[in-house]
């Protein structure tokens, strides 16, 4: 998908996740896929399946399931969230729902977000250093060397070299619920 005049900005956002949460890419999102997000982190980071903080991130995963996406199935007979519940339900819960259905889901978003941080940071100080956080999206989630760099710098926001949790508290919630092209967070995967 690119941005179009028939789809808004932050649905856009939300439907390229879809492609980096789906692992097996069958179309269909399961909570299979999301815990595989934390094996495939522990190879990307040359760390054993069952180290603490992975065993952490993938229970993050599983909270982030049973709390947010797993009710979001326009289907119940059907193991999984198509690419439309998907948009349709996180779009709900950032924005439709309202301030208190947005603040509980930016508190879910956040328990995944902090594991990540723990993962990234591997001094163990919580902070992300640009050579932590480009093994991360490069090696984890495949995004491209080159565009990571540039995207460090926009999340970075008071240019001292490291993401603090307040950094990415914040771009993930500018990532999941802002309409504002112009929003640093925009850059939470990657250039948009
Ligand atoms: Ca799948
Ligand atoms: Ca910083």
């Amino acid at each position: 998908m690119t941005v179009s005049a028939d789809v808004d900005f932050l649905t856009y956002k939300i439907d390229r996740t879809f492609d980096m949460l789906d692992g097996d890419g069958d179309g269909l999102l399961t909570e299979t896929d999301l815990c595989g997000l934390a094996d495939g982190m522990a190879k990307a980071l040359g760390e054993p399946s069952d180290a603490p903080k992975i065993v952490e991130l993938r229970s993050a995963f599983s909270h982030f399931w049973h709390s947010e996406l797993g009710r979001m199935s326009s289907d119940s007979s059907r193991e999984g969230l198509t690419r439309e519940d998907f948009c349709a339900g996180m779009r709900g819960r950032a924005v439709s729902q309202g301030p208190e259905a947005r603040e509980e889901f930016l508190s879910n978003v956040g328990v995944m977000t902090h594991c990540w941080m723990d993962i990234g940071s591997q001094d163990g100080d919580g902070l992300v250093t640009q050579d932590e956080f480009v093994a991360m999206y490069h090696n984890g989630m495949g995004v491209p060397e080159g565009e990571l760099v540039g995207t460090f710098a926009k999340l970075d926001v008071d240019g001292d070299g490291r993401l603090s949790r307040d950094d990415v508290r914040q771009a993930t919630a500018e990532y999941y619920t802002s309409e504002d092209p112009e929003a640093r967070g925009n850059w939470l995967f990657g250039p948009i």
